[in-house]
């Protein structure tokens, strides 16, 4: 290969460098001394799960897994087969990491208490919705695992109890027409793609931003007559705007669409979710940790963002408002008008 002097060989730019997500987080790692590994094992334990959770989604109606188990989870919905087996992978994988000492699930009401922080030893507190949108599971649609990533304080279980401003990792995994997993620990947003024929995730954007511009909106509009005034007001100017409105009904494919095309995504408060539907700590949090990283926002309400709300439950519910920031902005200004 001819090197011109002092250019780096193309082979080295990151737009061609072969990367795992492996690699990636051991290159991460490296860039802190005192690291010691515990954290990139936690996301190996994610990416694993990842991985088994994609086979079992695609192969559920094969192998009879799909439909629910006649029970509900604490959140009082309808538990899908699939619910309990990916909330089952999830624990198995992560109980198995020193690094892990508290885990919470959608799935479960009370969190697992798996360590205590010893002397000297630093752990952490992963929570997570083992598989988000799982109603689309019959029907093919996109479904998710959504995942926070806590230092654990040493409160106990009260270690879950932080805002969502001190997560140290955040992510989703999207078990679309591909498996996508999207991470950020806190230094940009990062995409990784599975290549099924080597079971690798690769790397296939790093830095991730927002697009603006695009008049798109994502809502479940047959909540319309319950939500609160400003947001049919808002409604009403974008599709007099000629907005397009995409809806998944399953949040990782509504926030991942948001994160590569822009828009905006909401789940007001409704009639009978007066605190809105979603999940703080382990849905709201995570996503709005990756908007931000990603130059976007994401707010309860106007002048108040998702990331600074004090939570007193883990299974607490929040409006959520998020996307590109010009387009929460547009929200809230019909919010308070
Ligand atoms: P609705 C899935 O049940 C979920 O928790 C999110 O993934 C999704 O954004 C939302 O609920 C959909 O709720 O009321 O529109 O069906």
């Amino acid at each position: 290969m001819n090197i011109a002097a002092g250019a780096p060989p193309e082979s080295i730019r990151d737009s061609v460098r072969i990367m795992t997500l492996q690699a990636h987080m051991l290159e991460a790692q490296a860039q802190f001394p005192q690291a010691t590994g515990t954290f990139s094992w936690i996301l190996s334990a994610l990416s694993i799960s990842a991985k088994i959770i994609a086979d079992k989604v695609r192969r559920a109606r094969l192998e009879n897994v799909l439909g629910s188990v006649g029970t509900e989870n604490v959140q009082g919905e309808v538990q899908q087969k699939l619910d309990v087996l990916a909330n089952d992978v999830l624990m198995r994988a992560l109980g198995g990491r020193e690094g892990v000492a508290i885990v919470a699930s959608e799935e479960n009401e009370e969190p697992v208490i798996l360590r205590d922080d010893g002397p000297g030893v630093h752990r952490y507190c992963v929570l997570f919705d083992p598989l988000d949108g799982s109603s689309n599971l019959d029907v093919c649609g996109g479904v998710g695992t959504i995942f926070s990533i806590l230092s654990h304080d040493g409160r106990g279980r009260d270690s879950l109890l932080q805002a969502g401003s001190h997560q140290v990792a955040a992510g989703y995994v999207l078990y679309g027409s591909s498996t996508v997993l999207v991470l950020t620990i806190g230094r940009g947003v990062d995409m990784f793609v599975l290549d099924p024929s080597i079971g690798a995730f690769m790397r296939v954007e790093t830095g991730l931003r927002i697009p603006a511009g695009n008049k798109s909106y994502s809502v479940n509009e047959g909540n319309r007559k319950s939500f609160p005034e400003g947001y049919r007001r808002y409604l009403d100017w974008a599709q007099s705007n000629g907005y397009s409105s995409r809806y998944a009904g399953a949040m990782v494919a509504d926030v991942h669409r948001i994160l590569l095309k822009g828009g905006v995504f909401l789940y007001p408060p409704t009639a009978k979710a007066p605190e809105g539907k979603l999940r703080l700590m382990y849905e709201a949090n995570p996503m709005a940790m990756i908007m931000e990283q990603a130059g976007g926002k994401t707010l309860a309400a106007p002048r108040r963002r998702v990331l600074e709300i004090q939570p007193t439950a883990i299974h607490q519910r929040t409006p959520v408002i998020l996307g590109a920031a010009e387009e929460v902005d547009r929200v809230c200004a019909h919010l308070s008008g």
